[in-house]
């Protein structure tokens, strides 16, 4: 583990998340405060689409019903009876870094804190479904949350609408996906979705249902509007364009320090400290870029892989003699020997914004 007190940079104390909208909270973590391997959970970001859903948990049911023999409804003691997971997951907002595309999309204008690696203790949903018993067409698990609202996206529902996402079956019924109730070791906070919500390692956040309230095995694939309308694609990999859901997270690597347009002194060593993750293989190399892509050195991981987690590394830097403006860039490889995109693909619209982020800094004597 990297001992922090050797670091070069000045550690801040958190002054809390930054605002991208309020009603409903959407909050980021100011990046250039990353520390622990875990994000704590007053520095991780909120994304909701409608407001908090207040729900009392000694009224509360989670119904686990479609196409299973056995309909299920539970209360929140129930859940909090059954035995237990816990594991690591870094969840990412598909639209995380969107501030960075050129020219300017709509949507909340996320910089590098839309990401965070929590703790997370629930019960596995394969538990629930092998309780339930699915039917054997089962194609997908829908999640649907208790929050309700009329989205801001075109093209819009005639009505209001609740957060609803599927998973394929394959994916909903290994023993990672929890049905959370707890974020590094307490309760889940009601932006986060308290009582209970879905945590769905290696998906983008938007998987990640909170104010869990129905879980509906379907055997037809779910066409709801967020992975239809929002958080989709178009995948043209079969020659005619066909519009998908978002599901798991790319390769993606980001700088936390420096900071954007941060101001350096020349000739000085100063870590360079960032994260690198990816949703379905594992992150095994960090490539630097201190002169905006025209070369690379490699840097040094801090953590272990750890499947679903982050990984923080770092690169020990000499600040340049010569003052001037810099680009720094970041670039992970992963196990499967990809590496990240040199641009935005288009496809993908304001989503899955996975290359290389430029950080501009200016080295210059005080
Ligand atoms: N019910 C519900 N679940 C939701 C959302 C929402 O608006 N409503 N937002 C999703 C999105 S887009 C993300 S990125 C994650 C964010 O989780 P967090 O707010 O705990 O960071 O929650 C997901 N789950
Ligand atoms: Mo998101």
């Amino acid at each position: 583990m990297m001992d922090m007190k050797t670091e070069t940079w000045t550690a801040v104390a958190p002054v809390g998340l930054i605002i991208r909208q309020k009603d409903p909270n959407n909050l980021e973590m100011p990046f250039d405060q990353l520390s622990g391997f875990i994000t704590p959970s007053e520095l991780f970001y909120i994304r909701s689409h409608f407001p908090v859903p207040q729900l009392d948990p000694a009224a509360f049911r989670l119904s686990i019903r479609g196409a299973v023999w056995n309909e299920l409804s539970l209360s929140y003691a129930d859940i909090r009876a059954m035995h237990s997971r816990t594991g690591v997951a870094t969840l990412e907002c598909a639209g995380n870094s969107r501030v960075f595309l050129a020219p300017p999309v709509p949507g909340a204008q996320w910089e590098l804190g839309a990401v965070g690696n929590a703790e997370w203790t629930g019960v596995p949903l394969s538990a629930l479904l092998e309780i339930a018993g699915l039917a054997d067409d089962v194609c997908d698990i829908v999640l649907q949350g208790a929050d309700r609202g009329v989205p801001k996206e075109e093209p819009k529902p005639p009505g209001v609408i609740s957060y609803a996402r599927s998973i394929p079956r394959a994916r909903a019924t290994e023993p990672d996906v929890l049905i959370a109730y707890q974020m590094n070791g307490r309760d889940l906070t009601p932006d986060h979705g308290y009582p209970l919500r879905a945590i769905v390692p290696g998906h983008y956040g938007m998987s990640s249902v909170k104010w869990l309230t129905d879980i509906v095995a379907t055997t037809r694939p779910f066409q709801g509007y967020w992975q239809t309308s929002d958080y989709g694609y178009w995948d043209d990999s079969e020659g005619i364009p066909v519009r998908r859901p978002l599901a798991e997270m790319k390769l993606k690597s980001q700088i936390a320090r420096p900071r954007v347009y941060e101001r350096l002194q020349p000739s000085r060593p100063y870590t360079i400290f960032g994260v690198a993750w990816a949703g379905d293989t594992d992150v095994t190399e960090i490539w630097i870029s201190l002169d905006g892509g025209a070369s690379w050195v490699q840097g040094d991981f801090v953590d272990p892989i750890r499947r679903h987690a982050w990984r923080r590394w770092k690169y020990d830097w000499i600040t340049p003699a010569q003052p001037g403006r810099y680009t720094l860039l970041a670039r992970a490889t992963g196990a499967d020997q990809r590496t990240q995109p040199d641009g935005h693909n288009p496809n993908f619209g304001s989503y899955v914004i996975d290359h290389p982020l430029p950080i501009e800094v200016f080295v210059a004597a005080l």
